[in-house]
């Protein structure tokens, strides 16, 4: 079993993206800027956006936080979206979501001028990478990705399980898994909570992306022996141990799977610390398409 370390992956591209703004200060351009939308105050929402922002600082990038009460309308939010998207300092922007009830998230998401949406979350950006042309894509399957790329993960011809079918992690995976290329090639099922007889599929997968958010859902009988399990759940299970009071569980039920994969990611330390770097490398690029 080899452990892919996520953290180290992430501080290598977050270092490669910080000489490249050197060279781009260097060169008399500015520096590449993102700007964060919050609304309310969900503690794990304000973690992210912390996250991102202390990212951005570290690879110097310029960051803006816009920080909304939770009782905004929805329109005053899209008129604070249309003036980032009229704004030619700002390079890309996110709306960190979940986002409240009375707000509708596909009008926020549709809102935003897709160059500059390195969430990848716009329409023309789902559908341009679903036809193969250049696009955002989204931080966590980008990250996945990159990730399996610089670990030089075998997927040619594999068969490729994808536990969950969200607009944000599993549905835009099956795709870069399926399409052409390294990673990719694979033969792809996507799996998901009306799925009879899951474990029949899951025991196929030479690649499992686990993406439920139910803590601990995948066990070892579930897992082929010699397969890759990639964790992407983010799950804050109770822990009076800890200060906190909790603790961060994937969906896989590491202990006991691990043994089992030839290549296995942590939670936390794997696919969450390269969804910030993949972020910014997404912001690079939005960067690069404006100078
Ligand atoms: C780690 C997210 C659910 C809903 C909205 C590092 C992050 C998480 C974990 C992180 C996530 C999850 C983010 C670790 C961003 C990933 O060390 O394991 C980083 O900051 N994430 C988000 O912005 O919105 C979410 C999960």
């Amino acid at each position: 079993m080899e452990l892919i370390d996520g953290k180290a992956i992430s501080l290598t591209l977050r270092e490669e993206l910080r000489i490249e703004v050197e060279e781009m200060v260097k060169g008399g351009h500015r520096p590449p800027h993102l700007a964060v939308i919050l609304v309310g105050e969900n503690p794990a929402s304000q973690a992210y956006v912390g996250a991102k922002v202390k990212a951005c600082e570290k690879a110097g990038f310029k960051s803006s936080s816009l920080h909304f009460e939770p009782t905004i309308s929805q329109d005053d939010l899209l008129k604070a979206i249309q003036t980032l998207n009229d704004d030619d300092e700002l390079d890309g922007f996110i709306i960190q979501l979940p986002l409240p009830d009375h707000i509708d998230e596909n009008a926020v998401i549709e809102t935003v001028d897709p160059t500059k949406d390195v969430d990848g979350f716009h329409p023309i950006n789902v559908g341009r990478m679903a036809i193969g042309l250049d696009s955002f894509i989204s931080a966590t399957p980008g990250g996945i990705v990159e990730m399996m790329r610089r670990m030089n993960i075998e997927t040619e011809g594999k068969h490729c399980v994808i536990l969950g079918r969200s607009n944000i992690v599993g549905a835009p995976m099956a795709m870069l898994m399926r399409r052409k290329g390294h990673p990719g090639n694979c033969t792809v099922t996507v799996a998901h909570s009306r799925t009879k007889d899951i474990k029949s599929i899951t025991t196929q997968a030479d690649i499992l992306i686990a993406a439920i958010g139910i803590p601990e859902y995948v066990k070892p009988d579930m897992v082929k022996e010699g397969a890759v399990v990639i964790d992407v759940g983010i799950n804050r299970v109770e822990d009076a141990s800890r200060e906190r009071g909790y603790r961060l569980t994937g969906d896989v039920a590491f202990g006991e799977v691990s043994p089992k994969c030839s290549y296995i990611t942590p939670v936390p330390g794997g696919v969450g610390p390269m969804t910030i770097a993949y972020l910014l490398n997404n912001t690079m690029i939005a960067a690069r398409k404006r100078m």
